[in-house]
């Protein structure tokens, strides 16, 4: 699917070059870089490797350079670009995440917590309505691209920007708090987001209640919400995360259901008490640890009523700090919630502007087109998902059987 956006940087006459023929360079630079790094032990190959990749480098950046100084040597091939926003604007963040549903900008605590972060910091970005199709290299969302370079992982990203334009959230912190901080973050996203991870597997019919999802908007597609639901199903529990398997692999998942409850309640007692009464963890600003908080918290108390979960009503009846605590990084971070939420908008915070024909501006998207091939994807991944269903559930009347 990406390769449909990407990998057609413009070419030297292109109009896009006129705007980042540098910034090209360096997608071409490090695109290759990466390419090329896989495991490799051997020193001499690497060295060689790295040599070589100068030498394109120099190549590339010679190429773009004089594509942009209006050289008339057109054969020269155009440099490939490994990002997917190809005529990107300089310096603009382009955020890659999920939908949005109906309840909260994000199901993923840490997409949210990239979008809160770049609202609390003040910088500039855009979210890429790509109907979740795309992942980092590393195979996951969040990721960012900035000058077309892709950066993955929502703690790369925030570390990086904040290098870059100097928007440090903790820069008043003490080296203790910032002790502290690291391991509340560590607390909160290897421990109680895989606890809220859990449920998710175990009750993937009520993540879409809970949560109002609608699959129809958030994959971009045609097929009635029943057909994707049940498709949603299937893949939320077996291949998202893979079952039982990766909460297992992670270490949550060997446990009892209680025992997750319990360990989920022992996370949130300890985020109330460090709370106490304080506006925010660490006084009257927030940081990035009320970020990382904000963005999963909101995952238990934005969950509809109409889905049982026990968690989400502890928080509610006894660390009422704590909602407190989402609600303020809610007014402060996200003023536009309510039309975000509404219209499921991804970029509510910026001004539209009208697109200059049918397909937009950008025309980087042939939605219908693309629709149409994604129809066609999930009913042939539906069939699949049917069969596997089939499969698995005789084996296990097998098993009965053999018992
Ligand atoms: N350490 C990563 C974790 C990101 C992550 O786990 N993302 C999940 C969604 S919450 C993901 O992309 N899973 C793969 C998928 O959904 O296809 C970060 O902080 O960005």
């Amino acid at each position: 699917m990406s390769s449909e956006v990407a990998n057609t940087i413009p070419a030297a006459e292109n109009k896009q070059e006129e705007t980042t023929p540098v910034d090209n360079a360096v997608v071409e630079t490090s695109g290759e870089g990466k390419n090329e790094s896989s495991p490799d032990t051997d020193a001499v190959n690497a060295q060689e490797k790295a040599e070589e990749t100068n030498a394109a480098s120099e190549d590339t950046k010679k190429e773009t350079e004089s594509a942009a100084a209006g050289s008339n040597n057109k054969s020269e091939p155009a440099p490939k670009c490994n990002v997917h926003k190809t005529n990107f604007e300089k310096d603009m963040i382009y955020l890659y995440q999920f939908s949005r549903t109906p309840l909260l900008p994000s199901l993923s605590p840490y997409c949210l917590k990239v979008e809160t972060w770049l609202r609390l910091a003040g910088l500039k970005y855009e979210n890429v309505d790509h109907k979740m199709r795309f992942r980092s290299k590393k195979g996951q969302l969040p990721f960012i691209e900035l000058n077309g370079e892709e950066i993955a992982d929502s703690a790369i990203i925030i570390k990086e920007l904040s290098a870059k334009y100097n928007k440090d959230l903790d820069a008043g912190l003490t080296s203790e708090q910032r002790n502290v901080s690291y391991a509340m973050i560590a607390m909160l996203e290897n421990h109680l987001i895989w606890i809220i991870f859990y449920w998710r597997a175990k009750y993937p019919d009520n993540v879409l209640k809970g949560y109002k999802v609608n699959l129809q908007h958030a994959l971009g597609l045609r097929l009635p919400n029943s057909i994707l639901n049940f498709f949603f199903k299937i893949t939320f529990g077996r291949k998202w995360f893979q079952g039982t398997k990766k909460l297992k692999a992670h270490g949550i998942g060997v446990h009892s259901a209680e025992e997750i409850e319990e360990f989920g309640k022992n996370d949130l007692k300890v985020l109330s008490e460090m709370l106490d009464c304080k506006p925010f963890f660490f006084g009257d600003e927030p940081t990035t640890l009320d970020v990382v908080a904000f963005a999963v918290l909101s995952q238990l108390h934005f969950l509809s009523k109409d889905v049982p979960y026990t968690l989400r009503d502890f928080m509610a009846e006894k660390c009422l700090n704590l909602v407190g605590h989402v609600s303020r990084m809610k007014d402060r971070c996200f003023p536009d919630w309510d039309e975000i939420c509404t219209k499921l908008d991804l970029n509510a915070h910026i001004q539209k502007q009208e697109p200059e024909n049918k397909e937009g501006k950008d025309g980087e998207m042939e939605k219908s087109n693309e629709q149409d091939n994604e129809v066609d994807k999930t009913e042939k991944e539906l069939e699949k998902d049917k069969t596997n269903e089939k499969e698995i559930s005789e084996e296990n009347k097998e098993k009965e059987e053999a018992k």
